[in-house]
C-alpha cells in the first residue's frame, strides 16, 4: 500500500487475510465470494469505470436491490476514486428526478426493471452512462466489466477528497446529500474497529451477519467497513427475513440492526438461548431502542444489546462500552462520545448546559462531514462558528458521561430505522385536490417504533377521502414516508404565531 494514499479501500484492501482463497463472502443461497474474487471483480469494476472518461469527482449513483454484487460496485468506486451515491430502492419517479437532478451523476446504476424510466430521467439530466444491476448477477455493468481486466492499481486519494454522498431529508422538505470523505469514513472504521473489539484471526476471527439495507451508513459504512477492516467474513442475506437470522445465528459472531428487526426477532420463538451462544456482539443503533426490548432480548438470549448513535452526516457519534471494565451497557442511553468524537450539550444560546441538562447536541470530528452538496448557506447554518456541527439531537450527558437522546429538534419520524420529513410528506399531501393544509405527525408503533399520520383539512366545500390520499402518496412516495393512517379534522391547533402545534397533536393522537 502507498502509506501516503488516504483512499479507504485501500486501507479496506490491505486488511484482506493473507489467504486471498478463503471465503470473504456467503450469501444464503450458499454463494461463495473469496476474498480474491473482491480484489478482482472490484479490479474489473474499477477499470470499466476508469474507461468511460470521466472527469475527478464524478458521482456514481446506484438504486439497484441488495447484492453482493452491489457492495462490489460500492467499494469498485472507492477503488477507481469516484464518489457513491446510494439511492434507497423505494424512490420513486418525483424523488429520483430531484436526486439526479440534483446531484448530476456522470453514471447511473439500476435495475433492469426500472432502466426505461430512469435512463430517461438520468440522459434528460446529462448523466452519460446508464447500466444496468439485477439481484440475479445479471445486466449490462457486470457484462461490460467482464471484458476489463482484472488488476487495477488503487486511485490516489487525499482524506479531504469525496468518497461518498447520502442524501438525508431536510426540515424544509427538500433533500440535502451529505458529502462524506474518505478520511470521515476510514477514520470512524478505525475507531469502532478497536472499540468494539473486532477479533483478529488470531483469537479466533469474527463473522459478520449482515441484513441490513445497503443504501444507508448504518449497512453501507458501519457494517461492511468493520468486517472489511477486520478481514471478517461476512454472511449476507439480501433482506432481512427473521427465520434466515436465525438460522444463521450459530454462524456468526456479530449483528447489527435497527430496533425494528430486534423487535422482529423477538417475536419468533426459535430465537433462543441456544442460537445466539455464538455471537459476541449485537449492535443497534439508527432509531431508539425501547428498554423492554432491551430487557427482553437479555432474559431471551442472556446478551446485551450495545447501543450507538450517528448520523449519515457524521457517521459514528457514541457507543455504549463493549468492555465491561469500560463501564456498563446501559439501556436507554447511546453510551458515550467515541474517541476522536467531541460531544457537548448546548442551550438555545449556545450556552453548555450542567451534567444531566437537556439541550442541543453538537459534535466535531474527524467523522464530521464536510458540507451538504452544492448547499454552502444550508452547510454554514448547520455549524456553530467554532465548528461543531449540530445534529438537531436534543439529549442529556450523565455526570459519569452517558449520553441519551430525549427528542429532537428537527422535525423527524424515524419510522423503522428510516428517516422521514413530516415537511415533505405534507407538501405532496397538500398538492392534493380539495386540500387546504395537513400536518404529519410520528405516532408510536409497536413494530416500526414511530409512524407517520397524516391530519388533513378539506377545502371549503371540498369532501376528502383518507384511503385515497393515502393510495395518491402510495404512488408518488417511497413507501416508507406514506403515512399509515389519514384522518380529516377540521382545523390545525397553531400558537400565536400562527405556527402548527404538532406537540398538541401528538399529545392527542399518541394512543
Ligand atoms: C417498510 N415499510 C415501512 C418501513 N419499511 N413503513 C414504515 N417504516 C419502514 N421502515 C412499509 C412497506 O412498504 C409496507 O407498506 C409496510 O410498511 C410493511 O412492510 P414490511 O414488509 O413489514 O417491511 P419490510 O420490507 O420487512 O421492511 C422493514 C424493515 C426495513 C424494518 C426490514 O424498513 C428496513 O430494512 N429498515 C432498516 C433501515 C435502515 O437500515 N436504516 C439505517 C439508516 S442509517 P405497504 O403499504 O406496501 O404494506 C442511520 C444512521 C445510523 O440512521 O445511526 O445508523
Ligand atoms: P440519518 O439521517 O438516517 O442518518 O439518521 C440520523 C438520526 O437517527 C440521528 O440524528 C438520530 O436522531 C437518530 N438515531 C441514530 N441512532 C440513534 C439511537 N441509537 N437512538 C436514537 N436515535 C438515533
Amino acid at each position: 500500500m502507498n502509506p501516503s494514499n488516504a483512499n479507504l479501500f485501500a486501507a479496506l484492501s490491505e486488511a484482506f487475510p493473507p489467504d486471498l482463497d478463503a471465503v470473504a463472502i456467503e450469501t444464503d443461497s450458499g454463494l461463495l465470494y473469496s476474498w480474491r474474487d473482491l480484489d478482482r471483480s472490484t479490479a474489473m469494476l474499477a477499470n470499466l469505470l476508469g474507461s468511460l472518461g470521466l472527469p475527478a469527482g464524478a458521482r456514481i449513483a446506484v438504486q439497484v436491490e441488495k447484492s453482493v454484487e452491489a457492495l462490489l460496485l460500492y467499494l469498485a468506486t472507492l477503488r477507481a476514486g469516484f464518489v457513491f451515491l446510494p439511492l434507497n430502492t423505494a424512490y420513486q419517479s418525483a424523488e429520483m428526478a430531484y436526486f439526479i437532478g440534483n446531484a448530476e451523476p456522470a453514471v447511473l446504476v439500476c435495475t433492469a426493471q426500472n432502466f426505461g424510466w430512469l435512463s430517461k430521467l438520468a440522459f434528460t439530466a446529462g448523466t452519460h452512462h446508464v447500466f444496468t444491476l439485477n439481484e440475479d448477477h445479471t445486466g449490462s455493468l457486470l457484462e461490460r466489466a467482464a471484458a476489463q481486466p482484472d488488476r487495477h492499481q488503487v486511485a490516489l486519494k487525499h482524506a479531504d477528497d469525496l468518497a461518498a454522498i447520502i442524501y438525508t431529508s431536510g426540515t424544509t422538505g427538500r433533500s440535502k446529500g451529505a458529502m462524506l470523505t474518505h478520511g470521515n469514513l476510514l477514520s470512524n472504521a478505525q475507531v469502532l474497529k478497536s472499540y468494539w473489539g473486532w477479533r483478529s484471526q488470531r483469537e479466533g476471527g469474527d463473522v459478520l451477519l449482515h441484513a441490513l439495507p445497503i443504501f444507508h451508513v448504518h449497512g453501507l459504512f458501519v457494517a461492511i467497513h468493520g468486517a472489511l477492516l477486520n478481514g471478517s467474513k461476512m454472511i449476507w442475506l439480501n433482506r432481512f427475513d427473521p427465520k434466515t437470522v436465525i438460522k444463521k445465528l450459530p454462524e456468526a459472531t456479530v449483528f447489527m440492526g435497527v430496533p425494528t428487526l430486534y423487535g422482529r426477532l423477538l417475536l419468533d420463538p426459535g430465537l433462543t438461548w441456544e442460537v445466539t451462544r455464538h455471537m459476541r456482539l449485537f449492535i443497534s443503533g439508527s432509531a431508539p431502542l425501547l428498554i423492554e426490548t432491551f430487557k427482553a432480548w437479555q432474559d431471551r438470549t442472556g446478551h446485551t444489546i450495545l447501543e450507538r448513535y450517528g448520523m449519515s452526516e457524521t457517521a459514528m457519534l457514541t457507543s455504549n462500552p463493549y468492555r465491561a471494565s469500560s463501564g456498563e451497557r446501559r439501556g436507554g442511553t447511546v453510551g458515550f462520545p467515541l474517541p476522536g468524537v467531541s460531544l457537548r450539550v448546548q442551550d438555545d444560546n449556545g450556552r453548555p448546559v450542567a451534567a444531566g441538562e437537556i439541550g442541543n447536541i453538537e459534535v466535531k470530528g474527524p467523522n464530521v462531514f464536510k458540507g451538504y452538496w452544492r448547499m454552502p448557506e444550508k452547510t454554514a447554518e448547520e455549524f456553530t462558528l467554532d465548528g461543531y456541527f449540530k445534529t438537531g439531537d436534543v439529549g442529556k450527558i450523565d455526570a459519569q458521561g452517558y449520553v441519551t437522546i430525549v427528542g429532537r429538534s428537527k422535525d423527524l419520524i424515524i419510522s423503522g430505522g428510516y428517516n422521514v420529513y413530516p415537511a415533505e410528506v405534507e407538501g405532496y399531501i397538500n398538492e392534493l385536490p380539495g386540500v387546504a393544509e395537513s400536518a404529519v405527525i410520528g405516532v408510536p408503533h409497536a413494530d416500526f417504533g414511530e409512524v407517520g399520520l397524516a391530519l388533513v383539512v378539506a377545502k371549503p366545500g371540498a369532501v376528502l377521502e383518507p384511503n385515497q390520499i393515502i393510495a395518491s402518496l402510495k404512488a408518488t412516495l417511497a413507501n416508507f414516508k406514506v403515512p399509515k393512517r389519514c384522518l380529516v379534522a377540521q382545523e390545525l391547533p397553531r400558537n400565536s404565531m400562527g405556527k402548527v402545534q404538532k406537540n398538541v397533536l401528538r399529545e392527542q393522537y399518541s394512543a
